[in-house]
């Protein structure tokens, strides 16, 4: 019997099956053994369907290599014809942040492992040696190979045991942003940090190449104040957000001259969470949705880009706004570090002598919090061993209230090299500061203070709204 749900959604799945239709038979025709496609590059253009050869693409020649904020890229050597990469799944001591340290999970030393780049066309072998206690094995996400290559443990290919060497081959038949990550074990792996970035750049440029090509990859942890081992099996509440494993104010600034192109490939393989990533000073077009690249038309502009768990997203925009700019994730947890979470709630509380008499029972207690915790960071206190503080860094104007996925662009004119620049020395004028009296006379008609500004500001907020019901 059909019922009427059932009949609707499979209205619904035939609907999407013709809409999709013409795409899924140029991707199947990009396949080994397909059929050629009478579109080589399908709806997307970054799937070719042509299986011509081309030699090893080359750095400066072929791309302008990406740039991994506190990471590196996998170097490669040619072999036959062949990039041949070599990944070592190890334990990696691994520091978040000045203060922070855990035992991870990573590859060659590294939270998260290298950047893969190479070129569309390029054949590429690479090495998998497990150095884990467990089994492993790593699927190339996003990657269009044989099911055999997809590094699923247990569905496309053995395990990788402990001491052992895999190697994965195939040849990149398309171009983007893409990612690999542990697909053994995953909930545990992933969460220790088994996971890096995999850029393929497209064998002839699609538009101007950018001069800074940047690749951010997100992700949290959850590492209890004082321990030293993310825990894994974590499922809600997590800590330690990060930017290519740091957090603020361990995270590297992404450096660009006045004029430059600046693409950021965000990729995000968080155990749990998406991430709403804003950038302050610009908007920005969406150039490419797990790498396959967006047509012009439909670039959506936006200052803000949903990375959802496994998804990347790239983003471009000219450099033309000169500044100091905060780039991070909106949710507001995941802009805090570890000793932020769960703390009592003692806004607008007058505590009296409270700590005085808790001190008796607890030495060292300390009440916080009663006006707001913007300031807990830039106090110093003394925090537990391999911890970091709820928020910060003492910034140029002010501590910065910030931690955790947060990280800032600098857009300099006259910049010699690409090198952290200090802070941004502001024109005359164009800095928020303190109002004068005599400002304030001439433009609000009295000074507000502590005891009167909410009733004159109420007042003069009333007379210059229309506060009719259904207007
Ligand atoms: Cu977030």
């Amino acid at each position: 019997m059909i019922t009427r749900r059932k009949f609707f959604s499979n209205a619904a799945v035939a609907a999407s099956a013709a809409a999709l239709g013409t795409a899924t038979r140029s991707m199947l025709a990009a396949e080994p053994g397909g059929q050629p496609s009478e579109n080589p590059d399908n709806m997307t253009g970054s799937v070719r369907g042509d299986q011509q050869e081309y030699p090893p693409g080359e750095p400066g020649k072929d791309y302008i290599p990406v740039i991994t904020p506190n990471g590196s890229t996998l170097p490669f050597k040619v072999v036959g014809g062949a990039k041949v990469f070599h990944l070592i799944a190890e334990e990696v001591d691994h520091e978040f942040a000045p203060g922070l340290r855990a035992r991870c999970w990573g590859f060659n030393g590294q939270v998260h492992g290298p950047t893969i780049e190479a070129v569309e066309g390029d054949s590429v072998r690479i090495y998998v040696t497990n150095k884990l206690p467990e089994n492993t094995s790593i699927h190339w996400h996003g990657l269009l190979v044989p099911s055999g290559m997809d590094g699923v443990a247990g569905l496309s290919q053995k395990n990788i045991g402990p001491g052992e060497t895999y190697k994965y081959e195939f040849k990149l038949r398309q171009h983007g942003t893409y990612m690999y990550h542990s697909h053994s074990d995953d909930m545990i792996q992933i969460a220790l940090g088994m996971m890096g970035m995999f850029v393929i750049h497209p064998r002839t440029p699609i538009g101007p190449r950018p001069e800074r090509d940047f690749v951010l990859m997100s992700s949290e942890w959850r590492i209890d104040v004082g321990t030293r081992r993310p825990k894994p099996i974590e499922m809600t509440d997590f800590n330690v957000l990060t930017f290519n494993g740091r957090a603020f104010p361990g995270t590297a600034p992404l450096v660009a001259k006045y004029g430059d192109r600046v693409r950021i490939r965000f990729g995000n393989l968080s155990p749990m969470e998406h991430h709403p990533i804003h950038l302050h000073g610009y908007y920005w077009k969406v150039t490419e949705m797990d790498g396959l690249q967006v047509p012009e038309a439909a670039q959506q502009p936006g200052n803000t880009v949903l990375v959802a768990v496994g998804q990347t997203r790239t983003v471009e925009f000219i450099a033309d706004n000169p500044g100091d700019w905060a780039m991070h994730c909106h949710m507001t947890h995941h802009t805090m570090n570890q000793m932020g979470h769960n703390a009592p709630n003692l806004l607008g509380v007058r505590p009296g002598d409270l700590a005085k008499r808790v001190n008796i029972l607890l030495p060292g207690y300390m009440t916080m919090g009663e006006g707001g915790m913007g300031e807990m960071g830039k106090m110093g206190m003394p925090v537990p061993r391999n911890s970091i503080p709820m928020v910060g860094a003492p910034g140029k104007h002010d501590y910065i209230d910030m931690g955790g996925m947060f990280t800032i662009l600098k857009v300099r004119e006259n910049l010699t090299s690409y090198d952290d620049p200090g802070w941004y020395e502001n024109p005359p004028g164009t800095l928020a500061r303190l109002a004068s009296n005599e400002e304030l006379q001439r433009d609000l008609g009295f000074v507000p203070t502590l005891q009167d500004i909410q009733k004159p500001m109420n007042n003069m907020q009333m007379g210059h709204m229309d506060l009719k019901h259904g207007g």
